[in-house]
């Protein structure tokens, strides 16, 4: 058969322990097709809009922590992936995307659906390849498994991330009815054994003597994917060290028990006096991007001596201008060797204790305000976030879309007593355009169920995230519809200006009850403040078909409600 290497891309994928493929309809990459959809070992999904499609898969390769193969049809098809594979690049998730192609002397000869796909995702990708485009050559057969086989291992070596393989056909591209397509049994598969850096002895020895000359450690945990390994590392280092550690609800590290969640709230209204006291001596970072700006710019403005960068490979962010040194090692390796540090009983141990002391009382005094906050009646997007949390089974998903659902659920947290609950959201590019596929990806292959919140403008954006024929029956979503993006009416530049609900709000007049009519979902609006608990727990039950909670308001309300908070947290320093 001509495209035989082509087919045992399939069966390369399989040996490789692939299972998910995400398919886009098209002519041009029927082999592809044929090949994915004919194995019996892999699950294939199709999805007509490529951009929902690609978050779909990110979704997917998040939830099943393996790559996905992506696969679509030349032209246009191919840039309508370009936003998830952005984001699949700064999330570090791995997504092994193949677009077909014309043969290069059909490129802009005006034959139909072509376009320049050579490096069309640019830096978005950790490799582009080009497979050959005749494949009746031995040496184009062992082109192509040596390809794959390079891109499947590239996305998975850390840090993780897209590849794009282009597959340039030429026809015919169907086999004939009567030809069987097979897949060779003897398809070469190249392993890599990859492995975890682990701390060296000039490592060791470096933080062994440095530690010590240190009174104020700080450890601030970007955003990671739910990880056992390290939760447990934090957790038996915060036994042993009284150093505050400070996360945001995508850093998936609330089961850690004493750790800082509210920081972006008390330092939006700390005075400047009391950041200095916070200011760190050595900061310890790992993980990925932080959510909240007030952190980001509290340790900028209050640098500490040193700041210490933990990451197991790849290129370093100095995100709050003073990295000092980076170490190549997981999370968990680091941690676990500074555990195993004897601490000293010292007055410098003392003084780590009292600096402890002072993040733990503002971690306090928060939560305090909060609570109080809270048992006003009046609702609003924030209230309603914090009781769909209150809510939340354990052992469930929680998606937050961009920008308010996010933030909203940073202010709130979760206590440590919530168990197995995994947070993902889009923040490698903060995009509002796959929030909802990449929720629908996850309750795709996942057992688990799958919250989402997300407000109105990135729920509309990416409606073709139901337009599929898959069952969603694990996934609910509250949509905090305002009718425009909150997020512009709550930045101080945008908010203040004319042009301000015309161009940066954007006002829609949608509601969710049409579509969920048209997709067959439950629609729920909580209407009456009485009956609340039950539209949650009716929200929160599982089975039946997938159920949208439509929460309406006006942006002027949420955000009267969240300057009210502020102006509580505030006082709070006053009283
Ligand atoms: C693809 C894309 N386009 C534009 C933006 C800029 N942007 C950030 S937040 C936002 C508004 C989001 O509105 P909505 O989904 O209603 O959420 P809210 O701000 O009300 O929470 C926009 C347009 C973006 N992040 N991504």
């Amino acid at each position: 058969m001509r495209y035989q290497p082509i087919y045992d891309i399939a069966e390369l994928c399989v040996r490789h322990n692939l299972k998910e493929v995400v398919l886009c309809p098209g002519s041009r990459c029927a082999p592809l097709t044929l090949a994915f959809a004919r194995h019996p070992g892999l699950n294939t999904r199709t999805f007509t809009d490529e951009r929902s499609a690609a978050f779909i898969a990110l979704g997917i390769a998040q939830a099943t922590a393996s790559p996905v193969i992506v696969v679509c049809t030349s032209g246009t098809a191919v840039y309508n992936l370009a936003p998830a594979i952005a984001e699949a690049c700064f999330s570090q998730t791995p997504l092994i995307v193949i677009s077909a192609d014309r043969p290069a002397e059909w490129i802009a000869q005006h034959d139909g659906q072509t376009i320049f796909q050579r490096e069309i995702f640019g830096k978005h990708v950790k490799k582009y390849f080009e497979l050959p485009q005749d494949y009746e050559h031995p040496d184009s057969e062992w082109a192509v498994n040596r390809i794959v086989n390079e891109a499947i291992n590239l996305s998975i070596q850390l840090p993780a991330g897209p590849v794009h393989i282009n597959a340039p056909f030429r026809e015919p591209l169907y086999p004939k009815p009567e030809q069987t397509i097979r897949f060779s049994t003897d398809v070469r598969v190249i392993r890599e054994q990859a492995s975890l850096p682990g701390l060296t002895v000039d490592q060791r020895s470096k933080i062994s003597s440095a530690w010590p000359g240190f009174n104020n450690i700080l450890i601030v945990a970007g955003q990671q994917t739910p990880d056992p390994v390290t939760t447990h590392a934090l957790s038996e280092f915060q036994k042993k060290h009284d150093v505050p550690i400070v996360h945001d609800i995508i850093s998936n590290l609330h089961e850690v028990d004493g750790t800082l969640q509210h920081s972006d709230l008390f330092l939006g209204q700390a005075a400047d006096n009391l950041k200095e006291m916070l200011r760190p001596d050595l900061l310890i970072t790992f993980g990925q991007s932080l959510i909240s700006k007030n952190l980001k710019l509290f340790l900028r403005k209050y640098p500490a001596r040193s700041h210490w960068h933990i990451q197991p490979s790849g290129p370093v962010t100095d995100t709050f201008q003073n990295l000092s040194d980076v170490f190549y090692t997981s999370p968990h390796a680091f941690l676990q060797f500074v555990t195993s540090m004897e601490t000293s009983a010292t007055f410098e141990g003392q003084k780590q204790k009292n600096y402890y002391k002072l993040w733990e009382v503002e971690e306090r005094r928060t939560m305090r305000v909060l609570q109080e906050f809270f048992t006003q009646p009046e609702l609003s997007e924030l209230s309603m976030v914090k009781i769909l949390i209150e809510h939340l089974p354990d052992n469930v998903n929680l998606h937050l879309a961009n920008s308010m659902s996010v933030r909203y659920a940073n202010f709130i947290g979760l206590t440590a007593n919530r168990k197995g609950i995994h947070v993902f959201s889009n923040r490698g590019t903060s995009g509002i355009d796959g929030s909802t596929s990449t929720a629908v990806g996850h309750s795709l292959v996942s057992r688990r169920p799958n919250f989402l919140i997300t407000g109105d403008l990135a729920f509309f954006y990416d409606r073709n995230a139901f337009w599929h024929n898959y069952e969603l029956s694990n996934l609910r979503i509250l949509l905090l519809n305002n009718h425009g993006g909150l997020i512009f009416d709550v930045l101080e530049g945008p908010s203040s200006i004319p042009e301000a609900k015309e161009y940066f709000i954007t006002r829609q007049a949608l509601t969710a009850r049409k579509l969920c009519e048209e997709f067959g979902f439950d629609y729920i609006r909580p209407d009456h403040t009485r009956k609340l608990k039950n539209s949650f727990l009716e929200f929160t039950e599982g089975g039946g078909s997938a159920k949208v909670m439509e929460f309406e308001s006006d942006t002027s309300r949420n955000k009267h409600m969240l300057e009210q908070l502020k102006t509580k947290i505030k006082d709070s320093y006053e009283l």
